[in-house]
């Protein structure tokens, strides 16, 4: 049996937009992605949001099944719209209100809340002020952690700001696949830089709001690695890696950006956003940082750029077919990437403890004739990568915790409701829940504290 320590945190994530629903119920203002959704080809299958999981609704029954799979935490983001559906000014009780509820059905459970403020659903107000490529965003976006605070303080102390600001800049402003679905490299340097910003003036507002509590980031990071041994491969990896890896990272735990970045910054143009003390406030220190990992990229130099490539400013840059195995999206199995990245982070944040706060697999699951889903696939992603974590604590880094991504099926962005990550399989036009065999594999890893030497 490989143990996990006593006191490692066991969890599962989501985030509000995938699985709530009620977008326009209890005074919920609209997000970028309810409009993004609604633009012809967004979304596959013109999918949305409007409905979800109906999360807001069934919640304490998703409480009930966080209960049965014996997690000690949840991960769960705000929607900011449904505090403030304007973005700024009066908060919105009813919706503070709901994440209330939500927060006392869990701690009912035993279940600790890890809170995000920011999962992508930018209020449509402040997208008429240029929503991230606006420096205004980013104190707007400090009064709304603090206005989260004030109403949950005395029941969530952990916090983390942004999930992924790679992708709410990278895949939403250079790529055009997320919201708001533009296509320029400066201004994905600019929103990146204006959401580190959001970060750090939200770490520091929680701090003055609540010294005890814990506030951290969530990055997702990828292995990414060159094609072949060539030099030119080699150097698109360098820079890939500089604006995948290192550029949210470095200014957070050294208060500086990476020079790879600030060259790349230079030659889109985007170096006029910064303002003098911008970094200080990005370094603002914290208390622990959130990893989400799936994947790793190979990349390739001297290529053409893809149409729809988030890499900003490497037009010499391609992607090579991912090796197999891959998971429904189409993304590489690569769980030693895994094990690589946690002894690069302990090399390159340290003394930072780390929270795996996202990590899972999408299959193209379906209930059989006798109402089962059998997800071997998953079962073995999630062990392989579990292996990972441990073979790394036993190496001294400072893992502690794991969340799968996700507790449910849900919205996958710009993959409508075709991609399923979850433990739990949602039939959408029943909304009725029916765990996956997943699920009852990960209760028995938490309940029994470990992996079996082969349990796959
Ligand atoms: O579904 C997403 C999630 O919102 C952010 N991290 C990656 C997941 C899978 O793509």
């Amino acid at each position: 049996m490989r143990h996990f320590p006593a006191d490692f945190t066991w969890g599962a994530a989501t985030s509000a937009y995938q699985i709530e629903g009620a977008a326009r119920t209890g005074g919920r203002g609209p997000s970028i992605w309810d409009t993004f959704a609604r633009e012809p080809g967004r979304v596959l299958h013109g999918d949305t949001g409007d409905i979800a999981c109906d999360h807001y609704h069934r919640f304490p029954e998703d409480v009930g099944l966080l209960g049965q799979l014996g997690v000690t935490a949840y991960r769960f983001s705000i929607s900011w719209p449904r505090v403030q559906p304007d973005g700024r000014g009066p908060v919105n009780t009813e919706g503070l209100d709901f994440y209330s509820s939500l927060v006392d059905a869990l701690l009912e459970y035993g279940i600790t809340p890890l809170v995000t403020l920011y999962h992508w659903d930018l209020p449509v107000p402040l997208s008429y002020d240029g929503g991230w490529l606006s420096r205004n965003t980013a104190g707007r976006f400090a009064d709304y952690a603090t206005a989260c605070h004030e109403r949950l303080g005395d029941r969530v102390t952990w916090w983390t700001t942004l999930n992924e600001p790679w992708c709410s800049s990278f895949l939403a402003y250079a790529a055009g696949r997320h919201a708001p679905g533009r296509t320029n490299d400066r201004e994905a340097f600019v929103a990146a830089h204006h959401q580190l910003l959001a970060h750090g003036r939200a770490t520091g507002a929680l701090r003055d709001a609540a010294p005890e509590a814990a506030v951290g980031i969530t990055l997702n990071f990828a292995d990414v690695v060159p094609a072949s041994d060539d030099e030119a491969d080699a150097d698109a990896a360098r820079r890939v890696d500089a604006i995948m890896n290192r550029m949210f990272l470095e200014p957070i735990v050294t208060g500086e950006y990476p020079d790879e970045v600030l060259d790349l910054m230079d030659a889109s143009g985007a170096s006029d956003a910064f303002a003098d003390g911008d970094l200080h406030i990005v370094g603002e220190p914290i208390d622990f940082l959130g990893v989400n990992y799936y994947t790793r990229h190979r990349v390739l130099g001297g290529s053409d750029r893809q149409p729809g490539s988030p890499w900003a400013g490497c037009d010499d840059v391609a992607e090579e077919a991912p090796a197999h195995p891959v998971t429904g999206m189409g993304w590489e199995i690569c769980p030693d990437g895994l094990g690589v990245l946690l002894a690069r982070l302990h090399r390159d944040a340290p003394g930072l403890p780390l929270y795996i706060t996202e990590n899972g697999a999408a299959f193209p699951d379906y209930a059989n004739p006798e109402g089962e889903i059998r997800d071997p696939a998953r079962v073995g992603f999630l062990d392989a990568h579990l292996r990972e974590v441990h073979a790394a604590i036993n190496d001294g880094i400072d893992v502690r915790g794991y969340f799968v991504w996700s507790l449910l099926d849900n919205f996958e962005w710009a993959e409508g409701y075709s991609q399923r990550f979850g433990l739990v399989y949602v039939d959408y036009p029943s909304q009725q829940r029916r765990p996956k065999d997943s699920f009852w594999w990960y209760a028995d890893v938490i309940a029994s504290g470990g992996l079996l030497d082969r349990s796959v």
